[in-house]
């Protein structure tokens, strides 16, 4: 292609026109710092009663979802969070039978908790349909678990859904967005007593607890109202290379059974999973947590 002078003096191409796409998706971090990635592609941008929702294209990440404009899953490492909410509670509960996930509209988590045969049944309770319909037409491989005859959906917002749950379940997950906007209530302590009370007498609790770097106010205030209601809570993070920091939080909260002292080796071992990330190893290492973020949950 080369440049051609006009009369008047402006240069144009003589084959085409340069691609000049230059559109970049940017995602601020308690305002002082950021991600940035270039966008090669929009699929979606619409909006629910709830939030607006977005599915955008990177080279190396593939296809992320951003609800509310933050970042929720990608291509790339969606497995990290999906398995690590899931597998954990999964493998510390000798029965886990009835399970509740509060959230997870992309149904990376349901698909990961079908991976369990002991779960006899599996309820999500996301608010937005319309995360679910477009996570079934851009995440496809995501929400494969929603075909099983055991998965149960529910479109009611969480709050709501336990006070007025007759059941009882024996591991409960929150994969929520972050604490604003519809998922805000889900972070407080009189929620959290609600699904205490919702959990069996051995039940367990997992809670996606933000950034250990970006959200401290946030992390301590959970542990804190959590530890006033559960004997036994615990933090433990993993690589999340698309959120803040790259570093997330989930807070492992039990009636009864301590997430090392009661991993089931043996169920793993004959379970021969298959993840991208979850195994036994990474499983013990996540609640070896740095100094400083020990210091947070004194
Ligand atoms: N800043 C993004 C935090 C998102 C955490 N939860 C994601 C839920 C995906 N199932």
């Amino acid at each position: 292609m080369t440049d051609k002078n006009t009369p008047d003096g402006i240069k144009i191409k003589e084959e085409g026109m340069e691609d000049l796409w230059n559109i970049w998706y940017k995602e601020l971090h308690d305002g002082i710092a950021g991600l940035t990635l270039k966008i090669d592609r929009i699929y979606e941008s619409t909006a629910s009663d709830f939030q607006r929702i977005e599915v955008i294209e990177n080279k190396d990440f593939g296809k992320l979802l951003v609800l509310y404009g933050s970042l929720m899953v990608c291509d790339r490492d969606n497995n990290a969070y999906n398995e690590m909410i899931t597998h954990i509670p999964l493998f510390c509960h000798p029965k886990p039978r009835d399970v509740l996930i509060i959230g997870g509209g992309d149904c990376g988590a349901l698909t990961e908790v079908m991976k369990h045969p002991e779960v006899e049944k599996c309820t999500m309770c996301e608010i937005d349909e319309m995360v679910v319909e477009v996570s079934k037409k851009h995440f496809s491989y995501l929400t494969t678990g929603l075909a099983d005859p055991r998965a149960n959906v529910v479109y009611q917002d969480g709050k709501v859904y336990l006070q007025e749950s007759k059941n009882k379940y024996d591991i409960i997950m929150l994969d929520l967005s972050d604490p604003v906007g519809p998922a805000a209530d889900l972070f407080q302590k009189p929620f959290h007593q609600n699904v205490y009370d919702q959990l069996n007498d051995d039940g367990i609790l997992v809670a996606q607890a933000e950034s250990p770097f970006f959200n401290q106010k946030t992390i301590r205030a959970m542990y804190t109202n959590l530890a006033d209601i559960f004997p036994i809570v615990r933090l433990y993070t993993c690589f999340m290379p698309i959120y803040p920091s790259g570093c997330w939080a989930f807070a492992f909260c039990s009636k009864k059974y301590d997430p090392l002292r009661d991993f089931d080796q043996n169920r793993y071992d004959n379970l021969k999973l298959t993840t991208r990330y979850y195994n036994d190893e990474t499983h013990r290492a996540a609640f070896a947590l740095p100094q400083y973020i020990k210091n947070l949950l004194k």
